[in-house]
């Protein structure tokens, strides 16, 4: 029964993190927030490019990466290491807010979010993004010992977005 009630914290402790990011993405997608947004879940029907990621243990190559206006991209990520790597795309708050709930509960298995997947070693899968504005869009693995936060070396990346 101790086990159940770990289940349940794990769940609430998600639910409680995932719905500030959706609703963040949602409102700087209408413009509330100025400033940095991250854009939104793209339509795999208007892909403008793909980008292909590699994920080793523990970086994302290339970290670096080009973007314009508007563009939706297909991402696809390939974890050609030993361990699970996952793929978060959001500010620099909201990554480094989400590795520190996977510091607290390392073991937890999350769902996939429009915003979030898991790869697992030697796989290939696909996330679609939609880049509504200029600026910087960042990513990272969340997973412990893979990153840091933000401010430090580790598995994270940049996205640059170019102004139409
Ligand atoms: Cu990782």
């Amino acid at each position: 029964m101790k086990k159940l009630s770990v289940s349940v914290l794990i769940a609430s402790a998600l639910t409680l993190n995932f719905i500030p990011v959706g609703a963040l993405a949602a409102g700087n997608h209408h413009g509330e927030h100025g400033g940095t947004t991250i854009g939104s879940p793209g339509d795999p029907g208007q892909v403008s490019r793909t980008i292909e990621i590699t994920m080793v243990d523990n970086r994302f190559r290339p970290s670096e990466i080009e973007v314009k206006q508007g563009e939706t991209i297909r991402f696809v990520l390939k974890n050609t290491g030993k361990k699970k790597h996952e793929i978060m795309i959001g500010t620099r708050e909201e990554i480094d807010k989400h590795g520190k709930m996977m510091k607290k509960f390392p073991d937890m298995e999350h769902p996939d979010e429009p915003n979030m997947i898991t790869v697992d070693p030697g796989k290939t899968r696909e996330l679609i993004w939609h880049f509504a504005e200029a600026g910087e869009v960042n990513f990272a693995c969340p997973l412990p010992g893979h990153f840091k936060g933000m401010n430090f070396p580790g598995m994270k990346g940049t996205i640059k977005v170019e102004a139409k």
